[in-house]
């Protein structure tokens, strides 16, 4: 049994971009959200806090927050048994498959981003997960699950329709800025893209368990919060690694110090097993 309609599978191809209805059940979300805050909240108090199921080799970057339109939550997944749980038993590595084709999947990296009233109204900005990864490739997807109920006034994902078509990666203030290096384009250009009056940008609510899957190139962004909604928004991500990627990271790369140095990874090739292992293969 899956969640995936073929109807999620065209749009994905078509579009860059579908919201998979029900992915994951109540039960998941509530576990996926305590250990969001017991990880967080170890956080807070300034507690230590070692992986608990990633080797130091395997741990693609340190756990760490932000404020980018509220609260990130980066790479809190190695830091809790559930997330190896949702990772190795929950639908979630068939849905990469299906949708995006690829025969063996893999997990790679999380960030957890939480609107609430104490945190701002800001919107997320525009971007692509895919301009700073250290991977290339078609299959590397962006599995956005809301944790709440994201309704159209409590900051809900916005996409720019078949931009993952777009050749480029764009270069971002993210990376360095004293090298130019060729087959990307100013971040300036994809402003310009969403702000076009014909910007072909889709809206998407979601319920708690609903699943929004998207292309490393999709230009994305969430909308700002009304300031009168009430409790918290939650989106986890996670980030995944499809059969057809491979390890390259360039000058522009986001530097994740324990994946840079890691010798088992080779540019050019595919990640190896022992890093980052199947979890689910087609067939
Ligand atoms: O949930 C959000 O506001 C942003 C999510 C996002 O941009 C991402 O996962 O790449």
């Amino acid at each position: 049994m899956t969640a995936v309609t073929d109807k999620n599978i065209l749009e994905y191809q078509e579009d860059g971009a579908t919201l998979v209805q029900g992915a994951f059940g109540s039960d998941w979300i509530e576990r996926l959200t305590q250990a969001i805050e017991e990880v967080w909240a170890q956080l807070d108090r300034g507690e230590t806090i070692e992986p608990a199921w990633t080797t130091k080799t395997q741990n693609p970057g340190m756990l760490n927050t932000e404020i980018y339109g509220g609260v990130e939550l980066r790479n809190v997944a190695p830091y809790h048994a559930v997330f190896k749980a949702w990772i190795e038993h929950s639908p979630a590595a068939q849905y990469v498959s299906e949708i995006t084709g690829a025969k063996d999947v893999r997990f790679w990296m999380d960030s957890t981003f939480v609107k609430a009233p104490e945190t701002g109204q800001d919107a997320t900005p525009w971007h692509t997960d895919g301009s700073t990864y250290p991977f290339w490739g078609e299959q590397l997807p962006t599995m956005w699950v809301a944790l709440t109920d994201v309704d159209e006034d409590n900051a809900p994902m916005v996409t720019l329709t078949g931009s993952h078509r777009y050749p480029n990666r764009f270069h971002s203030g993210l990376s360095r800025q004293d090298i130019a290096l060729d087959g990307y384009v100013p971040w300036q250009v994809l402003l310009d893209m969403v702000a076009a009056d014909d910007a072909p940008i889709k809206t998407w609510p979601a319920k708690a368990g609903d699943m929004l899957i998207f292309h490393p190139q999709m230009i994305h962004a969430s909308k700002a919060r009304n300031p009168n909604v009430q409790g918290r928004r939650i989106g986890f991500s996670t980030r995944w690694i499809g059969s057809d990627a491979i390890w390259q990271p360039d000058a522009y790369a986001a530097n994740i110090p324990l994946l840079m140095i890691n010798p088992l990874l080779k540019s050019g090739e595919a990640p190896p097993e022992g890093v980052f292992p199947e979890v689910y293969r087609a067939g």
